[in-house]
């Protein structure tokens, strides 16, 4: 048996009770294999076991107080899973989904990402099964300060430093980062995705979305197709979703679908960015609404977007929402390329269909990886003491997914599979936490 291949099988007995990490770990190791049968003293070093085991877990009781003055009670988590390549960097996600299983796969996946982007972070993800829809101003600040209050013996500048991810925003960030500077006497750059008032970097809430177009734009350019006049199915609605649309029609693509997990909406005009953001940022609605409010827009209630025939698709809501035959259906319908962005949206049968079927992909690892490049930056700034111009971000953003770009392509090269992203970007997350493990010894 490989060693990757044990490794494997030891995860699916230890971590029965966690099906995504089990699938996280798997798409990982199945894919580094070349990779780690040519360093056998990877194996000598028992570096794939120190690689599946996080190296801290943190779970705490989340107690606060409702508007009605009952103490409600949730659970907190935050994995610090991988230290090699800098202080444990990654999201909170706040979603009445949360478990141990979902914050480690996503902490597994940063670890890789963020050795993509070539700045200093390791992987770490938290959250909190807490659900932020339909609670007060008030009720979410409470609970963000209860988070916190526990939380904060756990991070820091230069230990971890959490950002946002699903149901953390630019509100929740704000309560978080008042609350550690409550309670350290400390204003440092413990979290990212801060206000820009406060220590916030220039272009971080537009980081993700902008970051999978620029990407997809290399894959585009690279096989000769071009961005201006596609269609693109998007998934989801929230800060991801809306940001890559943006970017999506400034270069002249046409993006007609969003979706929330109540229903889906098909905009045959294509979707209206001001509209959509207004509901949902402002108002904090749904896409149910911006049906209302387009005549040309229909509204699918419970179902997801994959069925609208298109060039590209770009999944932006959530882990597994596309499997088998949502990938078949993408397929008859003649898709032309596959970008990830919400972190693992397709089942392990689905990544392998899409690729069999020669459609152009790039996973999540890569493709979201714009978001934490830039929560680096604004880590950067803050060391700094000062702020850099959008543009200046922006370009920087650019440039770190050109590279992800390249180097994923480079390494998928060398392992004999040219065109494999998903092997090409696994790889080179792998190599450089593989080498900065190696080199720190048994720890
Ligand atoms: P938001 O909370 O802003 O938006 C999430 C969107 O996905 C909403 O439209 C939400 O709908 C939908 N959604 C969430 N859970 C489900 C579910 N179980 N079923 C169906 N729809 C669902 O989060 P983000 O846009 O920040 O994150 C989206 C994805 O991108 C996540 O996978 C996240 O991990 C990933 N990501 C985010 C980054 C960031 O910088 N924010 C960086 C890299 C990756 P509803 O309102 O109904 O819940
Ligand atoms: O999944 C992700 O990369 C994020 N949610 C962003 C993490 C970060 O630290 O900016």
């Amino acid at each position: 048996m490989k060693y990757t291949e044990r490794i494997i099988a030891e995860v699916q007995k230890k971590d029965a009770h966690h099906p995504n990490f089990i699938q996280a770990v798997t798409e990982v190791l199945e894919s580094i294999d070349s990779a780690v049968e040519a360093h056998p003293e990877y194996k000598e070093a028992s570096l794939l076991e120190r690689l599946v085991e996080p190296e801290r877990i943190v779970m705490f009781r989340v107690p606060w107080i409702d508007d009605k003055g009952k103490i409600q009670v949730n659970r907190g988590f935050r994995v610090q899973f991988n230290s090699a390549l800098g202080p444990y960097k990654g999201g909170l996600r706040f979603h009445p989904s949360v478990s141990l299983d979902t914050v480690k796969f996503l902490a597994f996946e940063q670890t890789f990402k963020n050795s993509l982007t070539t700045l200093p972070m390791g992987g770490g993800k938290g959250g909190s099964d807490f659900n932020p829809k339909g609670k007060s101003d008030n009720e979410v600040m409470r609970f963000c300060q209860s988070f916190m209050t526990e939380l904060s013996r756990h991070i820091g500048a230069d230990t971890d430093v959490p950002a946002g991810d699903i149901g953390v925003g630019a509100r929740e960030i704000g309560y978080l980062f008042g609350q550690y500077k409550r309670i350290s006497n400390q204003f440092t750059g413990v979290l990212t995705g801060k206000g820009l008032d406060y220590g916030g970097s220039l272009a971080r809430t537009e980081a993700t979305g902008y970051g999978a177009v620029y990407i997809l734009q290399s894959l585009l350019q690279d096989n000769d197709l071009d961005l201006a006049g596609k269609t693109v199915i998007v998934s989801g609605s929230g800060n991801v979703a809306l940001y890559m649309i943006q970017k999506l029609q400034q270069l002249g693509a046409k993006p007609i679908t969003a979706s929330d997990s109540d229903g889906g909406v098909y905009d045959k005009d294509g979707i209206d960015f001001e509209l959509l953001q207004e509901i949902k940022e402002v108002k904090r609605g749904r896409v149910s609404d911006y049906a209302q409010k387009r005549p040309s827009a229909q509204y699918y209630e419970g179902k997801g977007v994959w069925s609208v025939k298109a060039d590209i698709a770009m999944p932006g809501a959530t882990q597994n929402e596309l499997d088998l035959d949502d990938a078949k259906t993408l397929v008859a319908n003649g898709i032309k390329a596959l970008v990830e962005v919400s972190n693992m949206p397709l089942s392990l049968e689905a990544i392998k269909y899409v690729q069999e079927q020669g459609i152009l992909y790039l996973p999540s690892k890569a493709a979201n990886a714009g978001g934490v490049a830039t929560s680096g930056l604004e880590m950067s700034q803050n060391s700094l003491r000062l702020g850099w111009s959008f543009e200046e971000v922006d370009l920087k953003l650019k440039h770190i997914m050109q590279s992800i770009y390249h180097d994923s392509k480079q390494a998928a090269e060398l392992a004999g599979q040219p065109g494999n992203f998903l092997i090409g970007a696994n790889i080179a997350g792998f190599n450089k936490v593989a080498h900065a493990m190696m080199a720190q010894g048994a720890v």
